[in-house]
């Protein structure tokens, strides 16, 4: 066991509280090091939460928006200059490799300066009236107590671009992270607290999903709910909030097909399918997890990919070397496992990987998978897998490729690999996803521009950017005789 950061508490009301429940998590990259040890809430606490955030959110909005830009942007500068400090931390806990972990930081410090601008921006309409001596005028108001839940895939970036845009337009917020990841949320909500913001206008309830998340669900004062996290969850967040009329926001799985066409340039393909099927160790809901390929470059692109997989070098998540890191945790492996045995049971081929893999230090190490000759109906193309598998798929033609992509329950993110205009144009049009990716991964998005997805990948207004502002606000129209 090496260095253990101290027992972190809780933030109910601007306090700090400890607990007697406690959760130690353990770096995937070596499973004898705790990265450090954290309270947890309970329903009580979560409530407790929930009352602070409802009595501090009046004088939240009526602060100058100033001062609310003000804040953010100053966790945004802390964010920046402690990011080597931070993706250490973060890599040690989720297990993305360093650089992928430092550039989750310095994406989370840019989403608050971002964001902290957006405070001043407090959009407005004015309207004549068709009633003679009235003006309507149309406001943009905070929705009051927001609920935010998050994965543990990106536990600093997902809660930045939920948290800053929430506190900028004047709502409170009670934070729930993913079990498995408090330290990085931990650190972001010390930041936060120490730039200045008022007591109970974030709070931190770190705690299961079952009893602290699902509390807040259930809670008539917390008037809307953003959540990443699976389908399964999702669903729940949708039923329990339409039950009792709060608005949701949703972001669940992807299944995100990468078509290479004939006539793609051969390396930038390779380089699109093996960064967005394989980094961050496929655990991204915009991973390439379905490789589309049409028949006359198949079987160059299936032998070179074969060879570039093999390639990856997978191991500590703070090893310079490393290109994938492990596995998050137990749980996760067993469905990664558990899927690369059904693949085998489905008759897919496994050309490459899918094997544990022993490390200097006992970590979740797992061979990247390569599935190929594979079926888009077999359930490994179907189903969300969350880590370093793919598929490889034939297709006929450009339409059957296209056909193939859009073959899915899910539409977060579509990727096409072409050297045509008309193709590439044809295909950004037909692609049924939220984000289209033309020669490029269909993982590694900006912070300034609507994030989300079609179908089953999402419910609800787009994250990030401007857009923000359509979940974390509300309109309210006045008729004014003056
Ligand atoms: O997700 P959960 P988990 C998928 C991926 C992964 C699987 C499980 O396939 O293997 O989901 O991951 C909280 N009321 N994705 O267990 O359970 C929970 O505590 C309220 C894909 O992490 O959905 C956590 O904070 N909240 C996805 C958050 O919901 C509840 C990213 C997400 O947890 C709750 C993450 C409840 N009843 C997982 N139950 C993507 N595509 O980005 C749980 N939570």
């Amino acid at each position: 066991m090496t260095s253990d950061i101290a027992l972190s508490p809780l933030l109910i009301d601007g306090e700090w509280l400890a607990t007697d429940r406690v959760y130690e998590n353990i770096n995937p990259s070596d499973t004898e090091e705790r990265v450090g040890r954290f309270h947890l809430a309970d329903a009580a606490l979560a409530r407790r939460a929930v009352a602070a955030a409802t009595l501090a959110q009046p004088a939240w909005v009526d602060q100058s928006p100033q001062l609310r830009a003000e804040v953010l942007d100053r966790a945004g500068s802390e964010l920046l200059a402690r990011r080597a400090e931070l993706g250490e931390l973060l890599a040690r806990e989720e297990g993305k490799t360093l650089p992928e972990a430092t550039g989750e930081v310095q994406r989370a410090a840019q989403i608050f300066k971002f964001q902290a601008q957006q405070a001043l921006q407090a959009e407005g309409e004015l309207y004549a009236s068709t009633r003679a001596g009235l003006r309507v005028e149309v406001r943009r108001e905070p929705v009051g107590v927001v609920g935010i839940i998050t994965p543990w895939n990106f536990p600093i970036a997902i809660p930045a671009w939920k948290i800053a845009p929430a506190l900028a337009y004047g709502n409170t917020v009670v934070f729930k992270p993913a079990e498995s990841v408090p330290a990085s949320a931990w650190a972001l909500v010390d930041i936060l607290q120490r730039a200045g913001l008022p007591p109970g206008v974030l709070n931190f309830v770190p705690g299961s999903g079952r009893e602290v998340g699902q509390t807040l669900l259930d809670d008539t004062r917390v008037r809307a709910i953003s959540f990443t996290g699976s389908v399964a969850t999702g669903q729940r967040v949708a039923a329990a909030c339409s039950a009792r009329q709060a608005r949701y926001q949703l972001e669940m799985g992807g299944k995100n097909p990468l078509v290479v066409l004939d006539d793609a340039d051969l390396e930038i393909a390779l380089d699109c399918a093996v960064q967005g099927a394989f980094y961050s160790t496929g655990q991204r809901c915009t991973a390439s997890s379905r490789l589309i390929v049409t028949k006359g470059t198949y079987t160059k692109f299936r032998d070179a990919l074969i060879a570039r997989v093999a390639a990856l070098r997978v191991g500590h998540a703070l090893d310079p070397d490393t290109q994938i890191g492990p596995v998050v945790d137990e749980a996760q492996l067993a469905q990664d496992l558990r899927y690369i045995a059904l693949g085998r049971e489905e008759g897919a081929r496994l050309a490459v990987g899918g094997e544990l893999l022993h490390r200097r230090r006992p970590g979740h190490y797992l061979a990247p998978a390569l599935f190929v000759d594979v079926d888009n109906t077999m359930r490994i193309s179907q189903e969300e897998i969350f880590g370093p598998v793919a598929v490889l798929i034939a297709a006929d033609d450009a339409e059957h490729a296209l056909a193939l992509a859009n073959d899915t329950p899910f539409g977060l993110s579509a990727g096409v690999c072409t050297g045509s205009l008309k193709l590439a144009h044809h295909f950004q049009r037909r692609l049924q996803a939220g984000m289209v990716m033309v020669n490029a991964p269909t993982a590694g998005v900006d912070h300034h521009v609507p994030f989300g997805g079609s179908k089953a990948s999402s419910v609800g207004p787009r994250e990030q950017g401007t857009q923000a502002r359509q979940f974390f606000t509300q309109t309210k129209t006045s008729y004014i005789r003056p």
